[in-house]
């Protein structure tokens, strides 16, 4: 669930009452848009793991942004697509309770195309719920005929009364400012929810997970990594270095066998990426062990999916 708007508005301080604002922001859209790309330009942290494989992101992901008295809290969500297992199902779940809870949404598509079924699935939801939703078209950078920009929006525009279009792109941090600007009229006066200076409610040792799962996406092919969580068992610091377990469980002995690779050395690649991204993120010498398990069909399997954070 969502947190709670605490219920006072506003904030006492001298005789002055500042009026503080926040807002919640679920970005949604198909798969491999570039949901986790623009909260993290949003943000301006990698609080979200990006690949170019569909299904990278699994969860709900929390991303706070403070600017002056409005703070935005930006939920990033699976791409929308068919389940095709348990942990699939939690995924559409989890795209369907963020759209319900929220002051608005953002959906992201590409610039080029027709529209999706999961596009129109998600415009039914804004319906449903009566949400007001911003249609951010991304990945700009790679339009070659702007033209076709005026004919994808009229096709959306035809689906849904849009409170806004804007044309952006999460990898150049392009049209960022206009589209906070569109998201700041559903900031509703109230308490942030958050200190000022955070951008997750991740725990660490999640975050430091997903980075390793993103580097499993990135090194391994076609349904392997898809099948991998990460769990990281110790997080500790000892003599200014960060040590860190991490278990990557997989479905198969012979997936067991690619992730480690001859003689070690995909799983060795893989640690070693990691390892670069947390030494980055946490700004501390990382040592990081990785440990890869089988667990037969995980994804179908509800204990192992809620012992795994889904
Ligand atoms: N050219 C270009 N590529 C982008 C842009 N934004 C994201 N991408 C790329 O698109 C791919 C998917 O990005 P993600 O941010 O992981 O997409 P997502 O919508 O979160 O994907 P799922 O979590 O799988 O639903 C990655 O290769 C990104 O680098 C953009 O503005 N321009
Ligand atoms: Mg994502």
């Amino acid at each position: 669930m969502l947190p709670k708007r605490p219920a006072c508005a506003g904030m006492k301080k001298e005789s002055t009452i500042i009026e503080t604002r926040s807002a919640f922001i679920a970005i949604v859209g198909k798969p491999n848009v570039g949901k986790s790309s623009l909260l993290n330009a949003l943000t301006g942290h990698k609080i979200a793991i990006v690949t170019n494989r569909p299904q990278t992101t699994r969860t709900r992901i929390t991303g706070v942004l403070t600017q002056e008295e409005t703070q935005y809290v930006f939920i990033d969500t699976p791409g929308l697509l068919k389940a095709r297992n348990k942990l699939g199902e939690k995924m559409v779940k989890t795209v369907r309770e963020s759209v319900a809870d929220v002051d608005a949404a953002v959906l992201v598509v590409e610039p080029t195309g027709e529209v999706n079924p999961a596009e129109l699935d998600l415009i039914e939801g804004f319906k449903s719920n009566r949400m007001p939703a911003v249609l951010a078209i991304n990945k700009i950078d790679i339009l070659q005929n702007k033209e076709l920009l005026i004919e994808r929006i009229a096709k959306f525009q035809d689906l849904y009364e849009f409170s806004a279009v804007v044309p952006i792109s999460a990898l150049e941090r392009d049209g960022i400012d206009a589209l906070l600007g569109e998201l700041s009229k559903f900031a509703i006066e109230s308490p942030h929810y958050f200190p000022d200076d955070a951008v997750t409610d991740q725990h660490e040792r999640v975050l430091a997970a997903e980075m390793v799962r993103e580097k499993l996406l990135l090194n391994l092919r076609e349904e392997i990594p898809h099948g991998t969580a990460v769990t990281v068992e110790t997080m500790k610091e000892k003599k200014g270095i960060l040590h860190v377990d991490a278990v990557i469980y997989c479905e198969r002995e012979n997936h067991k066998g690619m992730i480690i690779g001859k003689g070690g050395s995909m799983l060795k690649k893989i640690a070693s990426e990691a390892r670069a991204e947390l030494e980055d993120f946490f700004q501390i010498q990382v040592h990081l062990q990785c440990w890869v398990k089988v667990k037969e069909d995980w994804r179908n399997r509800e204990g192992i999916l809620r012992n795994l954070g889904y």
